[in-house]
């Protein structure tokens, strides 16, 4: 009798979402927000950039975070639950010129206050746009990334907007100016879902590291 060699079935899903649930949001320093003792990780970049498009990719969620057309739409903090295991943070957009002053005035402190004090916090998901070099406003970002001294992923969005080629030379050029390796550089689009499995590893990654001291 020949047999056959085993086909077994193998989920090349690094993140496979079994629950989702969203469990609030954060708008003032010191205000509410979970408390749930799970580790966290954070999503960053400029208003815009496709935070809350990314996440929505990344949870196989067609529209679960908020996604619009008006930029300086997510003004809070919103935590997600995510398997009951981990919560993912989507911050507010910052850079967006037309949000009011008062409220952008708001932005620094309430991410600074957000950093320092989340004790699980085990990285953080920083968005650029594939065809823009970072601003002053993302430069301040990775200052408080740095001084919070937490491991920063970042991912390169809207890559569906260039050719192939010219995202290969983006990368390159984001990874100098930022000072990392390119492999630190996740290529993505929320459009076409590319990248998703390789930040979705990326994330498993950051949240399987006990933060440091
Ligand atoms: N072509 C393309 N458009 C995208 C992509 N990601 C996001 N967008 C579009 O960009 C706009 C902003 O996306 P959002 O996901 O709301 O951006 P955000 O960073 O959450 O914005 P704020 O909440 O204002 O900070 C929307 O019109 C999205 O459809 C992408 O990968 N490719
Ligand atoms: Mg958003």
């Amino acid at each position: 009798m020949r047999t056959e060699p085993a086909t077994i079935p193998v989920n090349t899903d690094p993140l496979v979402i079994r629950s989702l649930e969203f469990v609030g949001g954060l708008a003032t320093i010191g205000g509410w927000r979970p408390e749930l003792d799970l580790p966290e990780i954070a999503f960053a970049g400029r208003s815009n950039v496709g935070k809350s498009s990314l996440l929505n990719k990344v949870l196989k969620r067609r529209s679960f975070a908020r996604v619009s057309k008006t930029p300086g739409r997510t003004r809070e903090i919103n935590f997600f639950k995510v398997n009951d295991a981990f919560l993912l943070a989507d911050l507010p957009g910052y850079g967006y010129a037309r949000v009011s002053k008062e409220r952008s005035a708001d932005w620094g402190p309430l991410i600074d206050s957000y950093l320092r004090g989340t004790k699980d916090l085990r990285g953080v998901v920083q968005l650029l746009d594939v065809r823009h070099d970072p601003t002053d406003d993302d430069r301040q970002m990775l200052d408080f990334l740095a001084d919070v001294g937490v491991p920063v992923m970042f991912v390169a969005t809207k890559i569906d907007k260039i050719s192939r080629l010219a995202v290969d030379k983006r990368i390159r050029d984001l990874a100098i100016i930022l000072q990392v390796d390119e492999d630190h550089i996740i290529p993505f689009s929320a459009q076409t879902g590319a990248g998703r499995d390789d930040l979705a590893e990326a994330i498993a990654g950051l949240l399987a590291t006990e933060r440091a001291a």
